[in-house]
């Protein structure tokens, strides 16, 4: 076997980068436009790409693709087309599980945020305008004893529900919104009987909060458009830290300036790195810049399964963190 060679579209933390030159040769790049991620993938000097989920693997690229395997730095793998790949014979990885606390302590954070309007709060202070304590100053909604509505109970709405019900919130949960199926008591392991499964509909209105756990798909697209909005308590939150798309950013702007609901927590945007119009004014809106896994573990986990996920793929064999269609 030749020695195999590895694409890195943009720096990864160790051990990936050792793990990699272990088994091969590695090119790292600092970044790639699509057009340069065409040339590479195309031109047969690479066998494996390990790209950022901003790097796009449409059917039409794949058609035209030089390379036995794509190994995501990342658990959502929604910038490949499964499908296409699999027809082409290139495997398709990712990097579960070693995300799923840090992912929820964002989406904790942006509840806690939007919340208690951190936001607004911080921009009061730096901009001078702090003059004394006041019982009316910033006051923001309750959490404990609030009902937190989580949309998709797979392995980071379970860590987000372990999160809330520390804060003595009630949670209940849509598995697989809009359309549900239902969840057994095992699938639910140490939540069962802790959190309630509700259909979409009664989720929608009866959350104070409603936390995003959903992967990108057709159905998922625009799950909370301007009717699901107009449908939520005016004093409900909204945190998205799953894919940008679920939303309707520009509806939310609607919601969130008309005060249709209190305040969104969002970590992810439908077209990024832009933002909808309007929504970076809004001082309801608590924004992070999709930093949903940042913290050390978590990077380095991911940089560790997405390397071994592409030693195996340039060997011909399967890789730990498989994605099939
Ligand atoms: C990004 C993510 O991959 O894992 C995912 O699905 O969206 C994130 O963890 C990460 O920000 C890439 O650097």
């Amino acid at each position: 076997m030749s020695t195999p060679r590895f694409l890195v579209t943009r720096e990864i933390p160790e051990p990936g980068p050792s793990i990699l030159k272990g088994a091969g040769d590695v090119v790292i790049k600092d970044g790639m436009s699509a057009h340069e991620l065409r040339e590479a993938v195309t031109s047969g000097e690479y066998d494996v790409v390990l790209p950022q989920v901003s790097d796009k693997f449409d059917a039409e690229l794949l058609a035209q693709a030089k390379i036995r395997g794509i190994a995501n730095y990342a658990v959502g793998y929604n910038n490949i087309d499964v499908a296409a790949a699999a027809d082409h014979g290139i495997a398709v990885g990712n990097t579960p599980d070693v995300l799923n606390d840090a992912t929820a302590n964002t989406a904790m954070l942006l509840l806690l945020g939007a919340a208690r309007r951190a936001h607004e709060a911080s921009e009061y202070l730096r901009e001078g305008k702090f003059t004394g304590i006041g019982p009316n100053l910033l006051v923001g909604q309750d959490i404990t004893g609030a009902t937190l509505g989580i949309a998709g109970m797979g392995r980071i709405g379970k860590a987000m529900a372990h999160r809330a019900l520390g804060f003595e919130m009630t949670v209940i949960f849509t598995q697989r919104p809009p359309e549900d199926r239902p969840v057994s008591e095992d699938e639910l392991g140490d939540l069962a009987g802790r959190v309630t499964q509700v259909p979409w509909d009664e989720l929608i209105e009866t959350s104070d909060y409603i936390s995003l756990h959903v992967p990108l798909t057709e159905d998922t697209t625009h799950l909370i458009n301007a009717e699901v909005l107009r449908r939520m308590k005016s004093t409900a939150v909204l945190v998205n830290t799953a894919r940008g798309p679920v939303v309707d950013e520009n509806a939310l702007v609607r919601a969130l300036r008309d005060r249709e609901i209190f305040a969104a927590g969002l970590d992810v945007f439908e077209n990024e790195p832009h933002l909808a119009e309007g929504l970076a004014d809004l001082p309801n809106a608590f924004l992070l810049p999709h930093v949903g896994s940042a913290e050390v573990g978590s990077r380095s986990g991911m940089a560790r399964k997405a390397a071994e996920n592409a030693v195996a793929m340039a060997r011909g064999e399967t890789p730990p963190y498989e994605v099939t269609p």
